[in-house]
């Protein structure tokens, strides 16, 4: 399969998953600028008419979009990965973690992207803030979101974190979450990852 990725944009959730799955992936970076051109110069909006990444290219030629549905679509390559709890109440947790990703933490860090007044930003990190307080509830005392074992949740939640850094947001009053973060930083797949895309390791 092959990922369209931009360097430290929501695509590493996925770009995670697959490294901590072990799957095999063609990695393709998405040039964004007045066209967006996949790495071998092709317009991107013929692979994804929405021009967003991650995007996912299947051996088929199908194309899958929309990050929390592609995290479930790696999770469900790699059974034995134990990426995503597959029955019981454990499985709808999962699931309700990742949609709260998507919806509330993912889109509310959008406004930020688009440099907006000192006073909307303001308002924009209150609202983001409150958010990573209630990641930090989901989280509780457990290593990782979905509880012992890491799962594609925490692929996702890990991307927060990195625009928490990129936006300089002060997290400093939430320790079990800056705690899980570096946990989760700390793993060779995400440490793999990060090098991949030309991020930060440390
Ligand atoms: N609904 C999509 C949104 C993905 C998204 O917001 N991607 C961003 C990067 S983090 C992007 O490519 N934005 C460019 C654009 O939408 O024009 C999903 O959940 O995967």
């Amino acid at each position: 399969m092959q990922l369209y990725y931009l360097p430290g944009a929501c695509s590493l959730a996925p770009h995670i998953a697959i490294r901590e799955a072990g799957l095999d992936v063609k990695l393709n970076k998405v040039a964004f600028g007045a066209e967006r051109r996949t790495e071998d110069g092709r317009d991107f909006y013929s692979v994804n008419p929405q021009g967003a990444v991650p995007t996912l290219e299947l051996e088929s030629g199908e194309v899958l979009t929309e990050n929390a549905v592609l995290l479930q679509y790696i999770a469900a390559q790699a059974p034995g990965s134990g990426l995503a709890p597959s029955e019981g109440m454990a499985r709808w947790r999962l699931l309700e973690t990742l949609n709260f990703i998507a919806t509330e933490l993912h889109k509310s860090f959008s406004p930020l992207f688009r440099n907006p007044a000192p006073e909307a930003r303001e308002a924009q990190i209150k609202l983001i803030l409150g958010r990573f307080k209630l990641l930090e509830g989901k989280l509780g005392d457990q290593p990782y979101l979905a509880g012992d074992a890491f799962s594609i949740a925490d692929a996702y939640a890990f991307v927060m974190f990195v625009w928490a850094s990129k936006f300089s947001l002060d997290l400093s009053g939430f320790p079990k979450l800056t705690a899980y973060f570096q946990r989760v930083k700390a793993r060779p797949a995400v440490q793999q990852s990060l090098r991949e895309e030309g991020l930060p390791t440390a």
